[in-house]
Formats: C-alpha cells, sequence, structure tokens
C-alpha cells in the first residue's frame, strides 16, 4: 500500500535551533515547518490541525494516545523521521505514525482509538480526505532549488542571484534572489538562498554582490546554467564560487561595469518567483533557516556557528571631537569605540585589556538579554568584580535578538569618559529599504571630566552640571572648531538609520529637516511601522528608523534638540547640536534647510506596536511591587551635603570586591540593605512593577528618569503623571504593549511595567541618567538564586578577576570608590 505522493507525513523534531528551551517542529516531508511550538505544546493544543504543505499534501495532527504498539526502531536522528514515515508507506496497514521525542522512535499507528501510551506521543495521520493510493511516485510539480555561493564578503554586502528566468529577475538583479549568509565564516563564507522552480526549466543565472551603498559587483563571465531535474526529486542543491574576472595586464576592469541583458525565459513557466524566505531588499522581513521578522525571538535564534571576535585596548588619551581637546578614555584610541557589528544569532567575544593608568572598568552589553550568561552582563559589583588596570578578560555572549544598541562601561559614570560604541546586529526587518547606514550614536559632552561633574551633582546643591556640547556620531561643531558629521542620500532610496542616545544626562528629540522617519524598531524589539516627522530619544534608547531620499536633492539638517524646556537636561550648545544629512553630490554644502515643529518633551514616543505580538497576563490589582524614588539631600556633619537618589529609601551602593554573583557562588545570602536587592526566586513568573517619582528630601526635584532592565525587556503597561493609585491598574494596557529595555518615568509619576522571570541572574534595573545611577537610583533583581551555578554558570575567570581587582583595590589605587559603583 503506497501512499508515496498523497502521504501526509509529519514528525515532530529537535529544533536546530540553539534555544535552550526544546522545540519541537512539525515538519512536512518536504522539510517544510509548519509549526513550531514549546515541547509538548503541540500536542493537545494543536489536536486536529490540518496542515497543508508547499506540495499541496495535507495531514492532520491527532493527539490521540492511539498505536499497535509496533515499534519500528530508532529513527537515529531526527533527520531520518521522513524516512520513517515513508517506511509507513510500505507497511501494511499504517495509517498513521507516531513519534516519541527525545528517543527518535517512531511507532506506526493501525486502529485509530487503542491506547497503548505510556508517554506522551504525539502523531500525524494520514488525511484521508487526500490519501490516494498510488504506485511508484509521480513526477515533482515543482523543485526546490539551493543555490549555495562560496564568496567572501564585507560586513553590510549582501550576495544576490539573478538569471534568465522571471524567478531569478530576468538578470536584474534588484528584482533576483537574495541569498543569506549562511555558515558564514572567513574560511567558509556560504551564501544560500532557494527558489522553487518547475522541473524541466533551463537556466542561466550570475551572481551580484550588492555593497552597502547599493553599488553592485557582477560575477565574471560565463554564466553559469542549470536544468531543474525532471522526476520525483523535490529538491535539489547546486553549489558555485564567485567567478572572478580575469585579470588584463595594465588595466583594471570594474566589476560594476558588467552589464548583462535581458535574456528571454526558457521555462514557460508561470510559478511564483519563490516560496523561500530570504532577506533582501524587498524582503527585509526574512532571514534564514525558516526563521524571519515573525519569529519568538525569546524562544528562537539561530545557530549560525560564528564567532565575531574583537580586540580593545582602553587608554587614557586626549581627543578633541568637537574641536576642543579633552582627555578621554578611548578603546583602541578612538571615540565613539569600535562598532560591533554581527548577525541574529553569532556569538561575540570581546577580549579587552584595562590600559587605563587609574580606573577600573567593566563593560556592559547594553539591551542584550545574556540569556543564561548572566555572568558576562559586564556590573561591577553585581557580575563581576571591575576588571583592574592592565588586566584583560574576554566577554562572550549570543546575539539572541537583532537590532541596534551600545555597550558602556559600567564602571561608575566611566562611560561619559568615552568608554561605548554602538552594537549593530544583523536580522529581519518589518519594513524594506534599500541602504544600511549603520548608527547614529548621539551624546552630551563635557569639557571637563565625567567624575568632575559626578562630584558636582553630588555634593551640589545646584541643578546638574550643564554639558558644553553634543555629539553626533562623535562629532559637532563647537567655538573651538570641530565639523557636522555627514551621512550620504541616494535620491529616491530608502535608508535604515540606528538611532541613539548613548548620553550621560541630556535627553533628545532628533529630526531630519524635510523628512519623515519611518520607525521600524524600538530598542531590540521590531515594531509595526509608522512615521514620525520628530522622536524623543531617552538615554540609553534606541530607534531604528527608515529615510526615503525623497526630497529635492539636497543638504538637510539633522537636528538633536536637548529638551531641556522641559525639563531633562541642559546644554550650552542647544540649537547646534546637528549633523548633515546630504543626497549624492551635495556633500560638501551646507544645508539651509527649515527645522521640523514639535511639542518639547521628555516622554517616550507613543505608539510602539511590537510586531510581535505578545499578550501579558493581567495583573491583579495588589499584584504590582511598588518602586518610589525620590532625592535625598543629606546634610554631613562637615556640612557639606551629599545627594542620594533612593529606591524605597535606600540608594544602592554596590561592593565592587564583593559582587552579587560571589554571594550566590558562596551562598552567602547576607546581602547589605544598600545593596538594593530584590529576590525573584521562582522562574517563569510574571512580575508587576509600579516606579513612582515622589517628594524628595528636604527638596522635591521632579525630574524624568529613564529607567532601564538588564537581562529582559520589559513590557510598559502604562504611565502617569500622578500619584500611582490602586485604580489606575484597571486602566493597563495588556495586549500587545510597548515592549522594550528603557522607558521614560514622567515627572512626578509613575511608570507600570512588566516582565517574566525567564533569565536566572542577578539583574540591575536603573535609572540611566549617569548622576542619578551614581547617586544610587538602582535595583537589582536577584533572579532564580538557586539555578544561578547551573543553567547560568559563573564565568571561569570569575574568582581570578576579583583576585586581581583585590589587591589592585587594596593596594594604593588613585580612586575609590565614592558612589554606587554601577
Ligand atoms: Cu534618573
Amino acid at each position: 500500500m503506497h501512499f508515496s505522493r498523497f502521504f501526509s507525513i509529519s514528525a515532530l523534531a529537535a529544533t536546530a535551533f540553539s534555544s535552550a528551551i526544546p522545540k519541537e517542529e512539525l515538519v512536512g516531508r518536504d522539510s517544510t515547518v509548519l509549526e513550531t511550538r514549546d515541547a509538548g505544546a503541540i500536542c493537545p493544543n494543536q489536536n486536529g490541525k490540518t496542515y497543508t504543505d508547499s506540495g499541496s499534501v495535507q495531514y492532520t495532527v491527532a493527539c490521540a494516545q492511539s498505536n499497535n504498539g509496533a515499534v519500528v526502531g530508532s529513527t537515529g536522528t531526527t533527520t531520518n523521521l521522513p524516512a520513517c514515515m515513508l517506511a509507513c508507506d510500505a507497511k501494511s496497514g499504517c495509517k498513521g505514525v507516531n513519534f516519541r521525542t527525545g528517543v527518535n522512535q517512531c511507532y506506526f499507528i493501525g486502529t485509530v482509538g487503542s491506547n497503548v501510551g505510556n508517554s506522551t506521543y504525539n502523531c500525524a495521520i494520514k488525511n484521508s480526505a487526500t490519501a490516494t493510493s498510488t504506485g511508484a511516485c509521480q513526477s515533482a510539480t515543482a523543485v526546490a532549488v539551493t543555490f549555495n555561493e562560496l564568496v567572501a564578503t564585507n560586513f553590510g554586502d549582501s550576495v544576490n542571484l539573478t538569471g534568465s528566468i522571471s524567478q531569478l529577475g530576468n538578470w536584474s538583479p534588484g528584482l533576483g534572489l537574495a541569498l543569506n549568509a549562511n555558515q558564514y565564516t572567513s574560511s567558509n563564507p556560504l551564501w544560500s538562498g532557494t527558489v522553487t522552480l518547475p522541473p524541466g526549466t533551463n537556466v542561466q543565472y550570475k551572481y551580484v554582490q550588492v555593497a552597502a551603498d547599493g553599488t553592485v559587483n557582477w560575477e565574471a563571465d560565463p554564466n553559469h546554467s542549470f536544468v531543474v531535474p525532471t522526476g520525483c526529486a523535490t529538491k535539489t542543491t547546486i553549489s558555485d564560487k564567485w567567478q572572478v574576472l580575469s585579470t588584463v595586464t595594465g588595466s583594471s576592469t570594474s566589476l560594476s561595469s558588467v552589464v548583462k541583458n535581458t535574456i528571454t525565459a526558457t521555462s514557460t513557466s508561470s510559478a511564483k518567483p519563490t516560496s523561500t524566505c530570504t532577506n533582501g531588499p524587498t524582503s527585509r522581513n526574512c532571514w534564514s533557516g525558516g526563521l524571519d521578522i515573525s519569529t519568538d525571538f525569546d524562544n528562537n535564534w539561530p545557530t549560525t556557528g560564528r564567532t565575531v571576535s574583537y580586540t580593545w585596548s582602553i587608554t587614557n588619551t586626549t581627543l578633541s571631537p568637537d574641536g576642543y581637546s579633552r582627555p578621554v578614555f578611548a578603546i583602541n584610541g578612538q571615540y565613539p569605540g569600535p562598532r560591533i557589528e554581527a548577525n541574529w544569532g553569532d556569538m561575540i567575544s570581546v577580549t579587552v585589556t584595562n590600559n587605563l593608568a587609574d580606573n577600573g572598568t567593566a563593560i556592559h552589553w547594553h539591551g542584550i538579554r545574556q540569556y543564561h550568561n548572566n555572568g558576562q552582563d559586564g556590573v561591577p559589583g553585581v557580575t563581576e568584580c571591575p576588571l583592574a588596570p592592565g588586566q584583560t578578560k574576554t566577554y562572550t555572549w549570543r546575539a539572541t535578538q537583532y537590532g541596534s544598541s551600545w555597550y558602556h562601561s559600567h564602571f561608575s559614570c566611566q562611560y561619559g569618559d568615552g568608554v561605548l560604541g554602538p552594537i549593530m546586529i544583523h536580522g529581519p526587518a518589518t519594513a524594506n529599504y534599500d541602504i544600511e547606514l549603520g548608527p547614529l550614536p548621539i551624546t552630551d559632552w563635557y569639557y571637563q571630566t565625567v567624575n568632575y561633574h559626578a562630584a558636582l551633582a553630588e555634593h551640589q546643591n545646584a541643578l546638574p552640571p550643564e554639558a558644553d556640547n553634543a555629539l553626533i556620531n562623535g562629532t559637532n561643531t563647537s567655538p573651538s572648531g570641530g565639523k557636522h558629521y555627514v551621512t550620504t542620500l541616494t535620491a529616491g532610496k530608502k535608508h535604515r538609520v540606528r538611532l541613539m542616545n548613548t548620553g550621560v544626562d541630556n535627553h533628545f528629540v532628533v529630526s531630519l529637516d524635510g523628512h519623515s522617519m519611518q520607525v521600524i524598531a524600538s530598542d531590540f524589539v521590531p515594531v509595526k511601522p509608522f512615521a514620525v516627522t520628530s522622536l524623543f530619544l531617552g538615554i540609553g534608547q534606541r530607534y531604528d528608523v527608515i529615510i526615503t531620499a525623497d526630497q529635492s536633492p539636497g543638504a538637510y539638517w539633522f537636528r538633536a534638540d536637548v529638551q531641556d524646556s522641559a525639563g531633562c537636561g541642559t546644554n550650552f550648545n542647544n540649537g547646534n547640536i546637528r549633523s548633515i544629512f546630504a543626497y549624492t553630490g551635495h556633500t560638501t554644502e551646507t544645508p539651509i534647510s527649515t527645522a521640523q515643529s514639535y511639542t518639547p518633551t521628555c516622554g517616550d514616543q507613543t505608539g510602539l506596536v511590537p510586531y510581535w505580538n505578545s499578550f501579558v497576563p493581567q495583573g491583579q490589582t495588589g499584584t504590582f511591587t511598588e518602586l518610589t524614588t525620590a532625592q535625598l539631600q543629606q546634610t554631613e556633619t562637615d556640612g557639606s551635603i551629599t545627594v542620594y537618589w533612593q529606591i524605597n529609601g535606600s540608594a544602592m551602593s554596590v561592593d565592587w570586591q564583593q559582587p552579587t554573583l560571589e554571594y550566590v557562588r558562596t551562598s552567602n545570602t547576607n546581602y547589605p540593605k544598600d545593596a538594593n536587592l530584590i529576590q525573584l526566586p521562582t522562574e517563569g513568573r510574571w512580575t508587576y512593577w509600579v516606579i513612582q517619582e515622589v517628594a524628595g528630601n528636604p527638596y522635591n526635584v521632579a525630574v524624568p528618569h529613564p529607567i532601564h532592565l538588564h537581562g529582559h525587556d520589559f513590557y510598559v503597561l502604562g504611565t502617569g503623571t500622578t500619584t500611582w493609585t490602586a485604580a489606575d491598574a484597571n486602566n493597563l494596557n495588556y495586549d500587545n504593549p510597548t515592549r522594550r529595555d528603557v522607558a521614560m518615568l514622567p515627572t512626578n509619576g509613575w511608570l507600570a511595567l512588566a516582565f517574566v522571570t525567564d533569565n536566572p541572574g542577578a539583574w540591575l534595573m536603573h535609572c540611566h541618567i549617569a548622576w542619578h545611577a551614581d547617586e544610587g537610583l538602582a535595583v537589582q533583581f536577584l533572579e532564580s538564586a538557586s539555578t544561578i551555578g547551573t543553567i547560568a554558570q559563573i564565568p571561569s575567570d570569575f574568582q581570578s578577576q576579583c583576585s586581581a581587582w583585590d589587591s589592585y583595590y587594596n593596594g594604593h589605587p588613585a580612586y575609590l570608590q565614592h558612589d554606587s559603583g554601577i
């Protein structure tokens, strides 16, 4: 009895992705992944659901534990499951299969209804409505052709496939198939993409390298050619190496000068171009390996097998980013520090040597989830001892999310002196764009060192220090000179820009004269695209935007206005914090453009709807834990004052020599009060928080605070500008609320947040105004302390790093901790 063609097949296969949460995939026999769920969740939830795979084969999930008990044996590996299912085809009386997760055993189902189960089996049964008995295999109607191309590329480049048929774009590099960097390593730079073609199609094709600026390089002649096989095969693979132009002595040949003529397709096919999903300028929602913008990145991410490595040296140097020279703590001599650039799922490895003369350091990867990897979060006194001068350590983490962020020192307010830089993780996006322009970090800038200003902020009964200037991508003009950073736009093209506020105290509204911006991500969270003409950027926040060059070609001001009139930062150079966006051919012009109008604000951008739909379980009134924050100005016995920002009456101060993970490591639970530690012992629980600003002592210092959480995104259920009452819990948004990792606490108001305990570790939540973090506005959540040693292992260099720090700090350090330490 054969059902070869219509036999509906499924299997539960261990996921190919690296998530530590076991996943199951319901896989069609053509390898189409039809359903991905947490282990055990396909049954019973999907019971009775009927699927049709890309070969039009139907099958139905049946969760009845029915089986005739005939174990046909182990399939060995999950990739053999289709073979196991085929065995059912050949087995008389077999009406379906059970597959037992974990042991890879396949059971034939004879009579539905007889329960053999001593375990939970999931099974698929042939859909009788479509099952037909046939003899030998029938010819495939579509063949999935996978093109593998070996070619070394630069970051930001992509590789397209184009060719002689409509499915391959009829020689148009823009319409061709976009390939993914698949298993990309320097020794094996494999680009890959799949397109479905009718059997017998005769194809000529070439690969095209697309540079970050949109220019294209064609592969040299001759064309490749290929005939899609006929018969039963439903997929095939082609492997090519990039054809290099032969060198002509005495002249160089421009790759981009090769122009292809349109060649009439030799296929009579009218099939759709592709049913695969690969990332490209017109398919930014796609990624690779079955993952795309719809993927639940809390649980799924690629395992690329690739590690992106950096080696940094932090030194004392002098730089003049706006023309004014000042001491800077620079990474590899640069400000901003080197960009971290990787693909979704890559491992990132950064080896840091602290060559600073008199300062410890610790690098935090802002917004990075550090899933089961708390020890790499880089918070001194919490997840590590600071890295002493002369010491080297390597941070290692996986990019489980994609988008834009930054890294910075978390050693007191040190990042204000230069220890920071951008992070960009390539992945799918919620809208298409042509050109990647990369990060555009924006920060306030001070001519004295940040420690000088921190001391003023901490001991002066006055307004916080006023910034001298602000920098856009590390530069701006000032009375001392400097220059405007210039971004080049290509007329008619869509450009992705990654905006981020890497500041110390100033909050900005950014805008580009004459142009709107399409927002596609807030922090590391893709959002449903929407257009704005200005954006509020709180400290630590990021927005990925797409700017279409649709205005008359010229030069336009990009403005970052400090929101002093709204009460969140002051800057001597406000009004002149600008860079230039210039169309090609206009990059030397000084803009004369007019600013966008907007209402000054210190409040978050609204309308941020996560693309990946989330539903937060509704907390009942009373389940919110209130964290009140207020300023305390304490008069010391010598008459000096110390300013604290407290949470529930306590300003955080960590002990650099005794980080929280050292307590965990030694099972010491005697946490000091000013560790501001909140125990969350149980995993998998939703937790609900209201942060409330209340009057200070002796003054009511009412300012907004950008609240940042480590190790998680939080969900912003609501904000208010008065005092939280229980009734406010009834007016919160639990249905796909804004999700991000920095949100503004309104002046004198409240911020209602939720997050789920799904990441054991010690995670900071703090105000990202550096002065306020210095002065104690922070708590740390100690999540699932009992599993930290196993699930989130303490790094092997943890103790040696502490020993080195102890001997440094117990010697004669130039500076002692004078603040919270974070
Ligand atoms: Cu604050």
